[in-house]
Parts: C-alpha cells; sequence; structure tokens
C-alpha cells in the first residue's frame, strides 16, 4: 500500500508532493527537463551515456528504507522531487518571528533574499558534477566509478530540489533563475558557477574523494543551516538531500582513508619507515603521506572560503528573518535571537591574529563554520589512526584558518599552516611545501589509469572493507558498454 512516505512515479518526473494534481508546476518542471538532459549529455559525465550503472533511486522518503538499487543508464535515471514529510505545527526556530507557525509560502518581505539563497544552493548542485566531468574515464575500479556517478546522479538531483521551490514558489523570476541553472558552467570566463570551490578544477581521483570530504561537507552543514529555516518547503527539501549527502561524505572518506592504507601498506612492505622519502615512496606507485596533506590543506581551505565572511550582515539578516538558522538551531538553549550574545571571532591587523568577542548575530557564517571544522576533524583522526595502524610516524592537522584564504578577515594573508605569520614573499616561496604543486599534480596524474576489471583496484588505492548494497568484492558495478 502507498503511504505519504512513498514516491509516486505516476509522472514522469517521480515526486511525493502530489505532482500530477500540481499541473502548473508539473508544466513548468517537464518544460525544464530536456535542458536539464541536455545539460547532463553535454556538462555530466563525459562518455558513459550508455553503460549501466548499479544505482539507488529514492522509492520513500523515510529515514529506515528509501533507496533501491538497480542498474540503470545514467540519462535515464529517474530525477524526482522529493520532500521530508512535513512535521505537524512546525514552529520558526529563530529571529523575529520565533514561535510563528513556519510559513507554506514565501513572505513577500522575504522573497529576494530567499531567492538569492536557494539560487546559491542550486548552483554548487551542478558545478560539481561539472567539475568531476571527466573522472569517470580515470576510475581506479568499478566500485569507485559507481560511487562517482551516484554522486552525480544525486547532485542532479539536487538541482531539481531547487528548481522545483523557484518553479513552484518564485513565479516568472523563478523560472528564469532555473533557466540559468543550466546557462553557469563551472570554470567558465563568461558565466562562472557563483562559489568559489565550485569553479576549481577536481583533476585527479584525490581531489575528488577530498572534494566529498571537505566540500560535499560544506553542502551539509549549509543544508543542515536551511533545513532550519522558517519556509518549510525549504526545510523538508533539505531534510531530505542531508541523508544523500551522507553517502558523498562516506565516499569522500573512506576513499581518502584507502589511499592512505594502500600507501602505508606499500611502505610497509618497502621498509620505509621516513614518510618524506619521497622520491622512493613515489617509486612503488604511491602517493606519499606529504602530498596527501597538501591536497587536504587545498581542499579544507576552498570550503573555508565558502562560509562567507565571518561578520556578515547577510547571515545576520537571513538569521534574523528565520530563513537561515544555525546548525542544529532547535537543540541550543538560547533565546534563538541572539540579542545581547556575542561569539569570538578572529582578526587580522597590523599583521597579528587577534581575537574579538562581536554580537553573535553578525558571526553566523563563523559559527557554523566551527561546526563545520569540528566535524570535519573527525575523519582527520580516523585518517591518523590507519598510519599510527601502520607505525609511520606522520599525523594530518587541519591547517589554521588564516592559512590560503581568499574570503573573509584573512584574505591573502601571508599565514602559515600552523597558524605563523610570515612575510608574503616567504610565503609565497615555501608555497610548495603547503600545498600541491604542479609535479605534484603530474605525479598523481600519472598514477590515474582506469582498471575496469570487476574486484581489481589501482595501485595506489586499497579495496574498500564492504560492498555497495552489501554485494560481494568482484561485483560488476558498472556494466561497461562496449561500441
Ligand atoms: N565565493 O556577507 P558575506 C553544496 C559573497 S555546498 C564567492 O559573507 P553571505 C555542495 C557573498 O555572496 C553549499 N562569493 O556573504 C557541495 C556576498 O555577496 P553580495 C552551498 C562569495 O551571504 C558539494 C559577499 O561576498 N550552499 O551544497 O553571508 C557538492 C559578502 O559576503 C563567497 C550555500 O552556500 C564565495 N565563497 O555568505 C555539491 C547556502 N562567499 O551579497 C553541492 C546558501 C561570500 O555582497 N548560501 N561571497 O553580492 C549562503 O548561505 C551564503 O550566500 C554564503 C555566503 C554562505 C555562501
Ligand atoms: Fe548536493
Ligand atoms: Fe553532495
Amino acid at each position: 500500500m502507498a503511504g505519504i512516505m512513498d514516491v509516486s512515479y505516476d509522472t514522469q518526473i517521480p515526486n511525493n508532493i502530489g505532482l500530477s494534481s500540481d499541473r502548473r508546476v508539473l508544466k513548468a518542471l517537464e518544460k525544464w527537463h530536456p535542458g536539464y538532459i541536455d545539460w547532463w549529455k553535454g556538462s555530466g559525465p563525459d562518455g558513459f551515456l550508455e553503460d549501466l550503472v548499479y544505482l539507488r533511486t529514492a522509492v520513500s522518503v523515510d529515514p529506515k528504507g528509501w533507496a533501491k538499487f538497480d542498474y540503470v543508464k545514467m540519462p535515464d535515471y529517474r530525477w524526482g522531487i522529493l520532500l521530508a514529510p512535513q512535521v505537524e505545527g512546525r514552529i520558526i526556530p529563530c529571529g523575529q518571528h520565533l514561535g510563528e507557525p513556519a510559513w507554506q509560502e514565501v513572505p513577500g518581505e522575504y522573497r529576494s533574499l530567499m531567492r538569492r539563497l536557494i539560487v546559491i544552493q542550486g548552483d554548487t548542485e551542478p558545478a560539481s558534477v561539472e567539475q568531476q566531468r571527466f573522472l569517470g574515464k580515470t576510475a581506479p575500479s568499478l566500485y569507485d566509478m559507481r560511487n562517482l556517478f551516484q554522486v552525480n546522479v544525486e547532485e542532479g538531483r539536487h538541482l531539481w530540489a531547487m528548481v522545483y521551490l523557484l518553479q513552484k514558489y518564485f513565479g516568472a523570476d523563478g523560472r528564469e533563475e532555473a533557466n540559468e541553472l543550466l546557462k553557469r558552467q563551472s570554470g567558465s570566463e563568461e558565466k562562472p558557477r557563483m562559489l568559489g570551490a565550485f569553479n576549481e578544477e577536481t583533476p585527479d581521483w584525490l581531489s575528488f574523494f577530498m572534494f566529498t570530504y571537505f566540500t560535499d561537507r560544506d553542502g551539509k552543514m549549509q543544508l543542515e543551516a536551511l533545513a532550519q529555516s522558517g519556509f518549510d518547503p525549504l526545510s523538508r527539501t533539505c531534510r531530505f538531500m542531508l541523508t544523500e549527502e551522507a553517502h558523498h561524505m562516506f565516499v569522500g572518506e573512506t576513499g581518502v582513508g584507502r589511499t592512505i592504507q594502500r600507501t602505508c601498506e606499500a611502505m610497509n612492505a618497502a621498509g620505509i619507515t621516513d614518510p618524506y622519502d619521497i622520491d622512493k615512496i613515489r617509486a612503488l606507485g604511491v602517493i606519499d603521506l606529504p602530498t596527501i596533506r597538501k591536497k587536504m590543506n587545498l581542499h579544507y581551505t576552498l570550503s573555508l572560503d565558502l562560509f562567507g565572511r565571518e561578520v556578515s550582515t547577510n547571515a545576520a539578516n537571513a538569521f534574523n528573518a528565520g530563513i537561515k538558522g544555525r546548525y542544529q538551531e532547535v537543540k541550543i538553549d538560547d533565546d534563538h535571537q541572539l540579542q545581547d550574545a556575542t561569539y569570538a571571532v578572529s582578526e587580522f591587523t597590523g599583521g597579528q591574529i587577534l581575537v574579538k568577542d562581536v554580537p553573535a548575530l553578525t558571526a553566523i557564517n563563523m559559527r557554523l563554520r566551527d561546526d563545520y571544522s569540528r566535524d570535519a576533524a573527525g575523519g582527520v583522526k580516523r585518517w591518523n589512526a590507519i598510519i599510527k595502524k601502520h607505525g609511520i610516524d606522520f599525523a594530518l592537522e587541519l591547517p589554521h584558518e588564516g592559512f590560503h584564504r581568499k574570503i573573509g578577515v584573512f584574505e591573502g594573508a601571508p599565514i602559515t599552516p600552523d597558524g605563523l605569520v610570515i612575510t608574503s614573499d616567504e610565503w609565497a616561496a615555501r608555497r610548495d611545501e603547503w600545498l600541491p604543486s604542479k609535479a605534484d599534480g603530474d605525479f598523481i596524474q600519472s598514477l590515474m589509469v582506469a582498471v575496469h576489471g570487476p574486484g581489481e583496484y589501482a595501485g595506489w588505492i586499497a579495496p574498500p572493507r564492504v560492498g555497495i548494497d552489501n554485494k560481494p568484492g568482484d561485483y560488476e558495478y558498472v556494466k561497461l558498454y562496449m561500441a
């Protein structure tokens, strides 16, 4: 029997929002659909349009079992509109409307602020697919290839999620924004994506894993903040997206972990104890730990920039309006309006790093970023445990907030990963100690060879401990189409 949590497949667009009886929105989405498919074919995974990929598709929004797995050609994937169930009597959890019933329509006064946040969120989703476009060709295994494509189709679905909100609640300008989301392109000179990190390259698989660990985690935190929105359809949309996001970060954490593990195993087998004996380690066909650290430094700092400025009136306005909450807003024990509260924020003045208390309302971005850093530290600890288990004297540590920043108080500041202020000349001279150099990139690129045998893995990465959907080690996660 179909329940309220079930997804209906009676229209071209699977949904749990009764789309078949909302003709206006159904029509608008059906009109947008061909452009989306064109975008997928032209900007999504390069090649692989005919291959059968073992993907999960949502059949319910019940957290206990929402997915089914099956072989699908990616252009035939059923991208749908899925909202978490409405919570009876939900109230606005923060800001000046605290305690009022959550909005089911967009209040006129907040329309443009709300639209802007939805557009920014929507823009990142296709951007990430574009950034990962060429990775399928060098997948280190069919297992990894399938995970890449799973992440890609779900980021595509996240675009649908935002486009639904634009089409349903924002009329003509929403429709216009929905079309624009298919026109901007990651890395484009004329029409780039909106946020910095989404115009960077994802040139190799270690970058992909770092991206899904660090940048998808920004996605998690921003979605958590939007899940607290007083605009209930946005909240429900983001709550379901978060259940998908967990897998993206799993792919990142285990991908980096397996890379580290393989490096440590190879070092042990060759009797190499010095992690800085880079030439010898690279000769084993694995990625040395210092280079892995540089990749981590890069992706973590690019992701910190995604939280915006430490002190932001935009963020204060969004919180005060009840459009965006804090991480786990309803569990925080305070007035949820931040009338007198303060929050500690770093400043960089006269070449010195100082910490200052500012009104908490203006430090909403900073607080979310701090929650992010705590969340991101968990996996780093688990990566270090792998290194330790192999008896190698090396540890990863997230760099100082002032290192390599392009947004906020530390923009362009010459600060080391340890938080030391140095001269700009010294920073430039030492850059390649801390961030991937051209030579590092070339070396990693040299390891990026496709491995297509079921159960086989490229030499630089360890196999996963368990399969997807409990499948055995030699499962054929992608059935490659031979033209
Ligand atoms: N790049 O007051 P501020 C994801 C702009 S990831 C370029 O601090 P605000 C995903 C800013 O727009 C999550 N520009 O800004 C992950 C503002 O411009 P205006 C994506 C930037 O608004 C992996 C000005 O600088 N979702 O889902 O407080 C794979 C002043 O800054 C940047 C969201 O981000 C930047 N990094 O904070 C797939 C949620 N940072 O207004 C998907 C929605 C700032 O002066 N977005 N600027 O012209 C927001 O909540 C906020 O807009 C931001 C920025 C947190 C991004
Ligand atoms: Fe996403
Ligand atoms: Fe994601």
